[in-house]
């Protein structure tokens, strides 16, 4: 799945972010771009629960 997330920007952002995704699934791949805002997942996880562990962390995720 694809998400943006308009408010991360920097590689601490993506720390949190890559933490709060693995913390629901330890195998979770996740590819974030701090320019393009894009955060790819590859993960089991529904996207709704992937939405709100971003969101948890801080931050504001968007469907694309
Ligand atoms: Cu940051």
């Amino acid at each position: 799945m694809q998400l943006r997330v308009n408010d991360m920007m920097c590689n601490h952002c993506v720390m949190h972010i890559k933490n709060a995704i693995n913390a629901r699934d330890p195998a979770a791949k996740v590819q974030c771009n701090v320019t393009t805002k894009m955060v790819m997942v590859d993960s089991s996880l529904d996207e709704s629960i992937v939405m709100q562990a971003i969101k948890e962390a801080g931050y504001t995720p968007e469907k694309m």
